[in-house]
């Protein structure tokens, strides 16, 4: 399948040699050729050597095409950090299928949406993880028309088998600009919005990044955010260590112990934490620093992390610690290893592709003078020209010559290095998981016991948003528990949940009528 709206602009990155003409799978074969027996990942369950992996992903393919799966197909991917997923993905990609990569943490409300969009033929899923059935999810999917036998767990199959050379023209091999997969978008609107990476940009994008972060064979990396997310996935990201023949540990939940336990057991050089993690580090690394002395490379990205614990990182451990902005959509900027300390403690340093266009401009999209703050405008090699099958979102997202509209508020260095300031979208970043409002606000609307609502990110830099709900009841007050337990019965993901309910008799409005979430944050802001 062709991405959306090609322009000739970007067939340039192709004819100018800027993006390479490759694909994914064709990246593994060339791994498992190269790097062969090196162990390339590992779980709590077992590790698998790059041509275990290619021999499992090649086994996989055919047993989902067996199954039905074809070219173009849309596949719900909902996976934990676990060598299955990899597996997964390439076979997905290997049948010319598109893999749809929702987050372990997601439940029946979001997948619905996501499903909506897609338009998914298959759902690929663990039975169990973290104490929830993903067989209720199943069951809503087959509810909403997928078929029984589109719903595979992977944890009941095996997918080894030696590549059959004759079965291997099976599958028709992508363009470079076919689209590879499809990420999911924060969100700033109650409809998910999936984001198309073609095969070409994704390895642009996770090779360029492996090599610029200066990885290679003997790098190991420790995936602690979960691997649906382009951050861990691809900036590098596991993705990147492969290209480059290291290895990657799977860790299936974030808890800091295992997390410590495991940088020390399998000598740990690299790893990617949201600033909320990065925080929880900094605790726990002053209890001792001996178990983390293997790590040369912390990456921190996906909010905003503060400058005071980025110093506290720097000074606990002779380790470097690398601020990374970067999004879904495309764009990564981060700090250089040589950059100098101050550059590497106060911004989040310059975009990873010299052709990468960065605008900053006024709220009716004109270019501001270096050095102001404004919006950030980009387009580039790797960044998304639209979004997947969604053409209200391409019209408001982009502007007329491509450039997407990151909804960020930046100003640009001298040097060209990226300061984030804060965001004019609407949307809640909670420990780098993003959503939107308007999403949370739709269930609770739909609850009796409820006339009206707002829900509020007041960004925090040290904790990330806390989440608001201003409630005005129907009849009784409601407590904190009871819209949790509301929201759970609806199948929403827990971390769209409120940190605090707070009951009114009335909503501020704006001139033309809209609820005033300024004045709602400015009233929380003076409460406290
Ligand atoms: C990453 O990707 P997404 O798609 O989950 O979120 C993108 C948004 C950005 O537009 C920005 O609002 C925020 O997350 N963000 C940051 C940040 N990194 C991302 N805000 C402040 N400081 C940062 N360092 O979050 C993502 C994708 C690839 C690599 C890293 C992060």
């Amino acid at each position: 399948m062709k991405s959306s709206t090609p322009e000739i602009i970007f067939d340039d990155y192709f004819k100018n040699g800027v993006l390479p003409k490759a694909d994914l799978f064709s990246s593994l074969v060339d791994w498992a050729d190269e790097f062969g027996e090196r162990v390339a990942l590992k779980d709590e369950f077992r590790q698998l050597s790059y041509r275990q992996l290619l021999e499992e992903a090649s086994g996989c393919a055919r047993l989902l095409s067996s199954r039905g799966l074809q070219r173009d197909d849309r596949v719900l991917v909902q996976l934990p950090n676990c060598v299955n997923f990899f597996i997964v993905l390439f076979a997905v990609i290997r049948v010319g299928a598109l893999p749809v990569l929702v987050l372990p943490g997601h439940r029946s409300h979001e997948i619905r949406g996501v499903h909506k969009v897609a338009d998914a033929r298959f759902y690929i899923a663990q039975r169990e993880h973290d104490h929830f059935s993903y067989e209720s999810i199943a069951t809503m999917l087959i509810g909403e028309g997928l078929d029984e036998n589109s719903v595979v767990f992977v944890d009941n199959l095996g997918f080894s088998g030696a590549i059959d050379e004759d079965e291997e023209d099976a599958f028709v091999p992508p363009a470079p600009d076919d689209i590879a997969l499809l990420l999911l978008s924060g969100g700033t609107t109650n409809t998910p919005k999936l984001i198309p990476r073609t095969h070409a940009d994704y390895v642009f994008n996770f090779t360029h990044m492996a090599t610029e972060c200066l990885l290679d064979a003997s790098s190991r990396y420790l995936c602690a955010v979960p691997v649906a997310h382009n951050f861990a996935l691809g900036c590098p990201g596991v993705l990147g260590i492969m290209a480059m023949g290291g290895f990657a540990y799977l860790l299936a939940r974030p808890d800091i112990l295992v997390f410590s336990e495991k940088v020390s057991q399998e000598r740990i050089t690299v790893t990617a934490l949201v600033p909320a993690l990065a925080e929880l580090l900094v605790e726990y690394m002053e209890l001792g620093v001996e178990a983390f002395s293997s790590l040369t490379l912390i990456q921190v990205g996906a909010a905003k992390f503060s400058e005071a614990s980025a110093q506290q990182i720097r000074s606990l451990l002779n380790c470097e610690l690398q601020h990374i902005y970067g999004m879904a959509e495309g764009l990564l900027c981060f700090n250089r290893r040589f950059d100098p300390v101050s550059l590497k403690i106060s911004t989040q340093g310059r975009p990873l592709s010299a052709v990468d266009h960065l605008r900053v401009v006024d709220e009716n999209g004109q270019d501001l003078p270096q050095g102001e703050v404004g919006e950030l405008y980009v387009r580039g090699p790797y960044t998304i020209r639209g979004y997947f099958n969604n053409a209200e979102a391409n019209r408001e997202g982009f502007d007329s010559e491509g450039f997407y509209k990151t909804g960020d508020l930046v100003r640009l260095d001298e040097g060209g290095n990226v300061i984030v300031l804060g965001r004019v979208k609407e949307q809640i970043n909670r420990a780098g998981e993003k959503y939107s409002p308007a999403d949370t606000e739709g269930v609770l609307l739909a609850w009796d016991r409820i006339d009206a609502c707002s829900v509020v990110g007041v960004e925090r830099i040290e904790e990330g948003d806390r989440v608001i709900f201003f409630i005005q009841p129907r009849g009784q007050a409601l407590s904190r528990e009871e819209v949790c337990r509301y929201l759970e019965v609806q199948g929403v993901a827990g971390y769209k949940y409120p940190d605090e309910v707070i009951m009114v008799s009335a909503l501020p409005l704006t001139a033309v009528g809209k609820i005033d979430k300024k004045t709602l944050a400015a009233q929380y802001a003076s409460m406290a």
